[in-house]
């Protein structure tokens, strides 16, 4: 069921329900605009008086130096609560299932091609973040500066660092957030982090970049090298799109499980919704300008790299 919900409404099925309880949930591998979206959204349902809390299962460093807020680790959960499931586009991509027990579960993402699961969905694709949608459901006398940080921190992350998905709104949100006291100066210094392992994925795949079609499809192929995780892969492909091309992928093999994570970008200037391709394989899928998917071996490689110059 898709329809349209206000976070006050939110608030009122919880007390409905006779609960106090507001979780928060998101993806797995949560990224920036997970995590601040989640965060805000603690914070915010705290200022209405209410038990909230972001339900993740693995600890998560990133969220104590980039955020500044260290999230406990939930194991389980027998109380009655209220689900708000965030910038998730599957119910198998949910971070954990916990939510599952709900009494009503609330969905609010912008990724392309996704599933319609819980009892109400906002999902707008047009947002570059849904920390975006998140800010534009509220006031700015309902922003407090923390919250503004982590939803600031959230459009920043998932616009490349304000580089695509630029829409007016995006501007309005942004300008809100800094209005309502948005600390944009730490922001700044703590996105500066990065693992070592990550700097060499970026490297490996700046330096191999190579011309697959002079139409332009530029990717790079790194084979059996790195300690590679998704998400880092996610972030390395970004080093091609300053090169002149249409689409950009790469590939890497995971040493160690043999597994070759793609990530794929079209150039914003391009029609190609890459992820309506990702979503042909398990686990695939993304936004329109990037997705990524997983093959099981680098021999499905070629098959793919042919399919990419099929899409020019
Ligand atoms: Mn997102």
């Amino acid at each position: 069921m898709e329809n349209n919900f206000s976070l006050q409404d939110i608030c009122d099925t919880a007390l409905a329900c006779n609960t106090k309880n507001i979780y928060i949930f998101a993806h797995e591998k949560h990224d920036g605009d997970a995590k601040g979206s989640s965060l805000a959204l603690v914070e915010f349902f705290k200022g209405k008086g209410f038990n909230s809390k972001y339900i993740i299962t693995t600890k998560d460093t990133c969220l104590l130096h980039v955020f500044n807020f260290e999230v406990e680790v939930t194991e389980s959960v027998d109380e009655r609560f209220i689900a708000v499931i965030l910038d998730t586009s599957t119910s198998s991509n949910t971070e954990n299932s916990i939510y599952l027990q709900a009494e009503k579960i609330f969905r609010i993402d912008h990724h392309n091609n996704g599933e319609i699961f819980g009892d109400f969905n906002i999902v707008k694709e047009e947002a570059s973040s849904t920390c975006e949608i998140v800010a534009s459901m509220l006031d700015e006398t309902e922003i407090t500066p923390k919250m503004a940080t982590y939803l600031y921190i959230g459009m920043y992350t998932d616009t490349g660092g304000i580089k695509y998905n630029l829409s007016e709104n995006v501007f309005l949100q942004f300008a809100k957030l800094a209005k309502c006291g948005a600390d944009t100066a730490s922001l700044v210094e703590n996105m500066r982090f990065s693992t070592r392992n990550r700097k060499r994925i970026e490297g490996l795949v700046a330096l191999r970049n190579k011309v697959f079609d002079t139409r332009g499809l530029i990717g790079s192929v790194i084979k059996n090298e790195c300690r590679f995780d998704a998400v880092s892969v996610a972030r390395a492909v970004s080093t091609l799109t300053c090169l002149k091309g249409n689409l950009y992928f790469c590939a890497c093999e995971s040493a160690s499980t043999k597994e070759v994570y793609v990530e794929i970008q079209s150039a914003q200037s391009s029609s190609i919704d890459v992820s309506q391709y990702a979503k042909k394989y398990t686990g695939g899928g993304g936004h329109f300008h990037k997705a990524g998917f997983t093959l099981k071996s680098i021999d499905e490689l070629d098959k793919v790299i042919e399919d990419l110059k099929g899409l020019l």
